[in-house]
């Protein structure tokens, strides 16, 4: 009866693992990364996983084999040793081991942290596409100040193309992923980070609000769209034909807590990143105009008392020195 019963579970959690794996297929995210810096990620995933399967395995056989060999029937041949107390081979290969697996699991997180650092451009022989991100109370804003259009909840670049986010938000806190294509960075009203990107293959990609934010964040998806570089200028060109202005009227009224469906504008405020950083960049009173926020003030680099660790960061999109993220260990 107890033996079938264990059989029984056995089998249920065997028959749980197969569907919940064979479910997966495209949805494996972060285990089906499609670029460079996804498939690293991956790599540092898996070494990991590997190592410490190292001493999950032999942990897990070991817990059976000593059940098995000492098991009450079997007392008159398992050894009997009452006056055992100490072993250094024990001691050695107890401490040993995990100690090694964890000098080289940190060597190799400190290299793929170094490698992988999110501010440090991307190494490719085209030239990086710029795109400001924006998380709002509850979509995404993205800005292209090279093509000089504006989106939301709807992502577009060439493939193979490395792109250069800069984020930052004019609401609570927020994460912005794309699973497929690396990790996810935060965005924080009053600063700007910058992350770097690329997809080596054309296709649909999931991203979303990996932080909650509220209400309706779980609506905060979006999906970003590798295209060729032709497909990408076309998409432009429709989108400046076909679609409105976004003004600063326009933005404040995007800005107020809503969800909305994907959007495109043919134009933007000129600034308006830089105005939405420098929002928040000086003791809290707001309404600072564009061109204050492009002026390299130092003003901007108050930030206020609550974040002051962050005034280095700003003011962003000018300058191609190094943002905030190094600075953001304390997220
Ligand atoms: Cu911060």
């Amino acid at each position: 009866m107890k033996r079938g019963y264990r059989r029984l579970a056995a089998t249920i959690s065997l028959a749980a693992m197969a569907v919940m794996l064979a479910g997966c297929g495209d949805k494996m995210g972060v285990l089906n990364p499609k670029g460079t810096v996804g498939k690293e990620q991956l790599d540092l995933i898996m070494i990991s996983t590997v190592l410490c399967l190292i001493i999950v395995v032999p942990t897990i056989v070991m817990a059976f084999w000593i059940a098995w060999k000492y098991r009450i029937k079997r007392k008159q041949k398992a050894d009997y040793d009452p006056e055992w107390s100490h072993s250094t081979k024990i001691e050695a290969f107890m401490w040993g081991i995990p100690v090694l697996i964890i000098i080289v699991l940190a060597g190799v997180t400190i290299h793929y942290t170094y490698k992988l650092e999110p501010s440090k451009p991307l190494e490719s022989e085209h030239e990086p596409i710029t795109i400001q991100v924006a998380s709002l109370d509850w979509k995404w804003l993205f800005l292209y100040p090279e093509q000089g259009i504006a989106t939301v909840n709807y992502l577009q670049f060439p493939e193979d193309v490395p792109v250069r986010f800069e984020l930052t938000s004019d609401a609570p806190m927020n994460s912005f992923w794309i699973p497929q294509l690396g990790g996810q960075i935060y965005t924080m009203s009053g600063m700007a980070m910058k992350l770097h990107l690329i997809a080596d293959e054309p296709g649909e990609y999931y991203g979303s609000g990996a932080n909650f934010s509220g209400e309706h964040f779980g609506e905060m998806n979006f999906i970003a769209k590798a295209t060729s570089q032709e497909e990408f200028d076309q998409w432009v060109q429709e989108v400046k034909d076909g679609s409105e202005a976004l003004t600063q009227e326009g933005y404040n009224e995007l800005a107020l807590p809503g969800v909305t469906e994907e959007l495109s504008f043919s134009s933007f405020p000129e600034g308006l990143f830089d105005w939405i950083v420098v929002k928040y960049g000086s003791g809290g009173h707001s309404g600072h105009s564009a061109t204050e926020a492009e002026s390299d003030s130092a003003e901007s680099g108050e930030g206020s008392d609550e974040h002051a660790g962050h005034a280095a960061a700003l003011p962003a999109g000018q300058s191609e020195t190094e943002t905030g993220s190094e600075q953001h260990a304390h997220h």
